[in-house]
């Protein structure tokens, strides 16, 4: 069985379905500034930082924008993702990860959030889940974001844990890259066909258990 001393956790669309807020938030703006755009272009700007996502649906204009711009679409995108977030509570944690964070603990495998999110915090607090991590690493702790592994290699180096010794669970591709390029192992959650590069995909952590994951990784191995 591979030996896995760890666990990092990707925020939207693993722990909670903010993937959807996020979406509602892009959809409006690309709305007022008159940009095509859909689930298939969300789908690319999941897991990467809000200036990263803004550029990219930008791109999908023919108009160029000044820097000062793009801060107000960001600023204006955050408060409208934020108004959408305000009332989430315990309701919206995403199926099978509290048995799953409880089994974790029972089996002394420490766990680490590794978000793209600059709101991460705020949301885990809204959902109570703060304290259920041994630590947190956000958009406010990096410099570059996914598909760097930067994110998950502090979280790696504040939990002690060897990156191919620590599994990270992603819903998004340029995730699951950040986490290849740190030699992690992977778990995806969602479809195969926008996660085929992790070691494994599943639709959910319902009834997961590190013994299974570990004898699958070592299958991939
Ligand atoms: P914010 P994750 C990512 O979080 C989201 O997937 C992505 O859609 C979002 O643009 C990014 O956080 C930045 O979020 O605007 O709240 O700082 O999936 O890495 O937990
Ligand atoms: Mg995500």
């Amino acid at each position: 069985m591979t030996k896995i001393t760890a666990c990092i956790f990707d925020l939207d669309g693993v722990i909670v379905d903010t993937a959807k807020y996020h979406y509602q938030a892009w959809h409006k703006l690309a709305i007022q500034l008159d940009i095509p755009f859909n689930e298939a272009e969300n789908e690319k700007m999941k897991g990467i930082s809000r200036m990263d996502s803004l550029e990219m649906m930008l791109a999908l204009g023919d108009k160029t924008y000044t820097d000062i711009d793009k801060q107000k679409y960001c600023a204006a995108k955050n408060t409208w993702y934020l108004d959408l977030v305000t009332d989430m509570d315990q309701s919206e944690i995403l199926p099978g990860i509290l048995d799953f964070i409880a089994h974790l603990k029972e089996e002394k495998i420490k766990i680490a959030l590794g978000s793209a999110s600059k709101n991460a915090r705020k949301i885990l607090n809204l959902v109570g889940l703060t304290d259920s991590f041994d630590d947190i690493v956000d958009g406010n702790d990096v410099v570059k974001s996914k598909p760097d592994p930067e994110v998950f290699l502090k979280g790696a180096a504040l939990l002690k844990s060897k990156p191919t010794e620590t599994i990270v669970f992603e819903d998004s591709a340029k995730g699951i890259d950040a986490a290849v390029a740190g030699s992690f192992r992977t778990v995806g959650i969602g479809q195969d066909i926008h996660l085929g590069h992790a070691d494994i995909v599943v639709e959910n952590l319902i009834g997961m258990s590190i013994s299974d994951l570990s004898k699958r990784l070592e299958s991939k191995s």
